[in-house]
Formats: structure tokens, sequence, C-alpha cells
């Protein structure tokens, strides 16, 4: 099987292995077979076990701690402190790759070095990319065939010349002589890190998610969104879908929502409006380009998705029920006693007997979730019933809007539009938004997540910002028009004001008729938002009072909000693009004229 591998990619295997010191090397290429042995290792090792109910399907339990993103323990190891910025956590790439080579300095002993030839978007595609995994994780090799295009065509590409980002990852975690092993291999030192210039990953310890499947995060959006700033495109945080009307009207749609806000469930969405139909194209990763049309086009990089299981239901998302019927590897979730999966949301009634996500009797009397609210699907995107028939076209979509979104209990409305690229620039930079369990930190705490990249932008956020003004400039008046969604508003009582879900579509068909001028909106200091009259509210139950509430400006809240914009956009220095200090203050200006008029 050795023989197509590329030369290139021998030696950089052949270099790790003299010092990670694996008992054998595994070149892989992403074949069904080698799927079905490396999940069959995995249920010897006990890492995962089977999930009889849903054929081809098993259940990974990872450790306690080792259950979401670590964002203290990523690393942008940038020459210069000020191209990592404010946001990231920088250190000295020297220092970092001494402190990295004595940790993979046998590293591998006693385990199977996995090498992982992968490619994002099609093969050749004009907005792909290509990469190397190297890992002693069976399960990061089985995630990676699911969520990438695992093929040992990389190879031939890499040998005639293709460029390819080499990611590296070690559980840390070698086995000495006759020692047995554990189902859930880790170290407690942890470094996600990313050599921007040379467009490396290096990743130690840990074996969840972002942290260890380094296609996703750190590929295609830290080490891409690099690329794409030396390059003219973009690498985004975000889903892709296609709004089918009736009258044969297409739109297609690129949604930047911070970690667990709605992707997932926004690129699935089961209209409740009949004359819409929405096919998904992606639910996390965007990578954007300007075609010869002048228009932006965006491609989904990945294969699969790794969606969050709590919440997800027949009744909040039945594509993504439809989709897990068969052949999913579920991470982090809880067992019934008749073989099936469940979680929190799942049901309204919880099944007796369930074994929670650490393999132990679920006690539903306790305050701990039977799920770990992080708990995570991965599975091809080809499985969705709504998967756009093309989704893998090479040379992508053309986006007609963009929308940004959070969570924001209060203030932020349903919908606004934003009254240029410009201050949709503004508008995306200052999103902000509860934290959630997809990583680590204090959950339900607001923060900043300018275009929901906090932790994904791999250099300095102020210089992105400028990227993205750049991008506008130069797609002119063929730029998407950018507007501003929150569906997580609530009461008093902490109940959502807004049902969300299949009604979304209600918001999505008010973006719709904007992007053609069928309705004028309304002006407001923030930007443009809906008359009531203009969202379509058939059969929807909401009184005037609430709907009022989630689509008028607060122009006191808001005076409030722009005050700790202003405090937020200091710590970008002079790396602060001017055009964005201007947008704040003329929405300030803006602000002040609507409540002197008040
Ligand atoms: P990542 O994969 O972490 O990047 O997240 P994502 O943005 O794809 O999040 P996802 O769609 O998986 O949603 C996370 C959680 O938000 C789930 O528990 C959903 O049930 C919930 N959610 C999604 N859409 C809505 C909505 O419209 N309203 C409400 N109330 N909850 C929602
Ligand atoms: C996110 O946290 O935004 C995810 C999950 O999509 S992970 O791949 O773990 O980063
Ligand atoms: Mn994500």
């Amino acid at each position: 099987m050795t023989h197509d591998v590329a030369q290139d990619v021998r030696d950089w295997v052949d270099e790790i292995a003299a010092k990670t010191q694996p008992k054998e090397i595994r070149y892989l290429a992403g074949t069904d077979e080698e799927y079905r042995e490396l999940t069959q290792d995995l249920l010897e090792a006990g890492t995962i076990v089977p999930v009889p109910k849903r054929p081809g399907s098993y259940l990974a339990r990872s450790s306690r701690d080792d259950v979401a993103r670590m964002e203290d323990r990523t690393f942008i190891c940038s020459e210069h402190e000020i191209d990592a910025g404010p946001t990231n956590n920088w250190h000295d790439p020297t220092e970092m790759r001494s402190t990295l080579d004595e940790l993979f300095t046998g590293s591998m002993r006693g385990r199977t070095l996995f090498v992982v030839p992968f490619t994002m978007g099609p093969l050749g595609g004009p907005i792909s990319q290509i990469g190397v995994e190297i890992t002693d994780s069976a399960y990061v090799a089985v995630s990676m065939m699911l969520m990438t295009r695992v093929t040992p065509e990389v190879h031939g590409a890499i040998d005639e010349g293709a460029f390819w980002v080499k990611a590296l990852h070690s559980v840390g975690a070698p086995l000495d002589q006759g020692q047995e092993d554990i189902a859930w291999p880790s170290n407690p030192t942890r470094y996600i890190t990313h050599f921007p210039e040379t467009r490396e990953i290096i990743s130690y310890g840990s074996a969840y998610g972002g942290n260890a499947l380094l296609a996703k995060k750190a590929f295609a959006l830290r080490i891409a969104s690099v690329m794409a700033r030396d390059e003219g495109w973009m690498a985004e945080h975000m889903l892709i879908l296609r709004m089918r009307h009736e009258t044969g009207r297409v739109v297609h749609i690129a949604g930047a929502f911070p970690s667990a806000c709605g992707k997932t469930n926004l690129a699935m969405l089961q209209s409740s409006l009949p004359e819409w139909q929405v096919e998904t194209i992606g639910d996390d990763i965007a990578w954007l380009r300007p075609g010869s049309d002048g228009r932006l086009w965006a491609i989904n990089p990945e294969y699969g998705f790794f969606g969050v299981a709590p919440g997800t239901s027949e009744k909040t998302n039945k594509v993504a029920m439809d989709m897990m019927e068969r052949d999913v590897m579920f991470t982090n979730v809880a067992l019934t006693d008749d073989g099936d999966v469940w979680w929190e949301g799942m049901s309204k009634e919880i099944p007796a007997n369930l074994t929670d996500w650490q393999g132990n009797a679920y006690d539903p009397t306790g305050d701990q979730p039977a799920a770990h609210p992080n708990a995570r699907f991965t599975v091809r995107a080809s499985q969705a019933p709504s998967i756009a028939p093309d989704y893998d076209a090479p040379e992508g979509f053309p986006i007609d809007a963009i929308i940004f979104g959070g969570r924001r209990p209060s203030l932020v409305p349903l919908v606004l539009q934003s009254r240029s690229w410009q201050h949709g620039v503004f508008v995306g930079s200052t999103i902000s938004s509860q934290q959630t369990a997809a990583a680590e930190g204090p959950v339900g705490q607001i923060r900043r997540d300018p275009f929901a990249m906090l932790p994904f932008a791999g250099y300095n956020m102020g210089d992105y910002f400028g990227h993205w003004l750049r991008m506008g400039e130069q797609l002119g008046d063929r730029a998407p028009k950018i507007f501003n969604v929150n569906w997580f508003r609530r009461d008093e009582d902490g109940g959502f004001l807004w049902p969300g879900f299949s009604e979304n579509a209600r918001v999505l068909d008010w973006i719709a008729k904007r992007l053609v001028g069928e309705v004028p909106g309304v002006e407001t200091p923030v930007g443009i938002l809906p008359a009531a009259d203009e969202l379509n509210l058939t059969g929807l139950d909401i009184d005037a009072e609430t709907l009022n509430a989630i689509i008028t400006c607060d122009v006191d809240g808001w005076q409030d909000e722009m005050n700790d914009v202003g405090a937020f956009f200091e710590r970008f220095g002079h790396r602060l693009p001017n055009e964005l200090s201007r947008e704040l203050a003329d929405v300030q200006s803006r602000l002040s004229s609507a409540y002197a008029a008040s």
C-alpha cells in the first residue's frame, strides 16, 4: 500500500515516527474496510460501544476532563506577538516547538501512528485544499473518515506539487511493554498549537473534537483564515443553506453563529412556510471566494457533521434525527436499556434505566445530565435527508445573504439588516453571545465573539476586520447583503419569546424579501428592522406585544451596548480599522438623535 505515498509525506512521517516511536505506522486510504477494522479495534479497546438500535452506530465515552474545545490551551505561534492579536493566546514559535519536541519524544510508544490524507472540498476544486493528519488515536482517524474526504489521491496531488497542510496529533499516552490501554487515552497536559507562517498544526493531549480532528477548526478556520487573508478569500465559521421558493426562486445564505448557537439547526431547517424549502450545504465552516462573475462563492469544505446532540429531537430537528438512524459515531450521549442513545431534549420523558455518558447507571433525581451538554454526533453529510443534491459542487454557490447571530436573552432584535457592507462588518465585529458547553468555560456568560470567530481567527482580529472590509470593496455591489438574527430572546421567567427552529423560516422569508426590495423595512439607529406586517406570521401563535418586543430598537439599551463595544474596540489599538470606529460613532450619533426625539 505504501507505494503511492507521496515522498514528502513519507519523509515527514519518518521524521515524526523517529521522534514519537510508535509500534507501527499505518497509512490510511479511507476505505470502508479500514473503517470497519478501526471500529473493531476501538470496540475491543472499550473506547466505543455498539448502539444496536442504529445499524453501524457506536458510542464513544471520553474521559471527564476531555469533553470540549480548550480555548486557554489553544495557541497561535506567529513569529510576532502582534500578529496573533489581543484575542488569541500567543506563544513564541521557537520555544513552543522545543516544548512540543519534548512532549512528542516517545509519545506514541506502544501505539499505532495513523497517516490520514484528506481533502477539504472535492480534490482539485478551485476553493479546495488538502492536508495530512498524523494521529495516534484510532477514534480520531475514524472521525476524520466521517468528517473529511480521506483519499490516497491526496498523495498524488502532493507529488505533483500541490500545497498541503501538516497536522500532527498525539494523545500523549505512550504504552509501556505489557501496559494495558485505557478506554480514552489522553494527557492532562494539553497544547493545541498553530504556526501560521508555516501553515502547521501540532496538537497534544486531547482526543476530543476541535482539539484533535485537526482538519476542522485548526486547519479549516485558524490556518485557512491566514491563507485566506494572504490569498484574497475567506475562511468562516458559517453554515451554508439554499432556500428554494415554490416559484423556483433560489437564495443562498451563509450564517455565522458562535459554537452551539444554532448553525446545524438552521442548516437543516424544516420550513414552517410551505412555499419555502431548505436544502443543507454545510453546518459549520464555509470557504468563500470571489468568482469570475464578481460574486462571492462558497463551499462547505467538510464531508460530515460534528453536531450538538442535546436539544435535538423530532420536534426541533427531524432532519437530524432521520440522519442519525444509522452509521453514526456518537460521543458522550446516554444509552437506553434497549440499546438506543438518549440525550436531554430528545424526549420530554426521561427513559428509565439510562446509562449516563460516563457509563454509569443514571440517577434521574440527581442534578447531573445523562448526556454531556457538549455530547455530539459525527455523521456523513450525505446522510442528511435535506442535503442539497449538488452540495459538493467544486465551484460552490453564490452567496446572496450573510447572517450573523448569537444567544442574546435581551436587546438584540429577532432580525435586522445592516445599512451597507461596511455597517455589516461592524455588526459582525460586535457579535456577542452567551457562552455554551462547546468550549471549556463559564456557560451562560455573555462575551464578544466577533464573526463567531473569537476562538478561530488564526491572526490579529483587527486585521481580520480589515480583511472583511477589503473583501467588501472588491465585491462592490455584488457583495451579499448582511443581516443579524437572534432566536434567543427570553421573558422574565426564562422562556424563549420566539419559538425558533422551523419558525425561523419566517425570518429567512423576510430576508429573502429584503434582498429583492419586496418590503421596505423600518430604519432604526442600529439597522433596518421588519415592520410587524412584513413578517409572514400565518399559522403562528404569537401575541402582538411579544412580537413588538423582539422587533423594536431599544434606544437606551443600545446606547449601553455601544459603550461596551467602544471598550471592546480599544483592545485592538491601531489595528482596529478606522472604518469601524466611524461606524460606531455613526450608530452612537443616530442613537443620540433618536433619544433626543423620543
Ligand atoms: P457548533 O457545532 O458548536 O459550531 O454549533 P451550532 O451553531 O451548529 O449549534 P446547533 O445548531 O447544534 O445548536 C446548538 C443548540 O441550540 C441545540 O441545543 C439546539 O437545540 C439549540 N437551538 C438551535 N436553534 C434554536 C432555535 O431556533 N431556538 C432555540 N431556542 N434553540 C435553538
Ligand atoms: C465548535 O465548538 O464550534 C464546534 C465543535 O463546531 S468543535 O469541532 O469541537 O470545535
Ligand atoms: Mn463550530
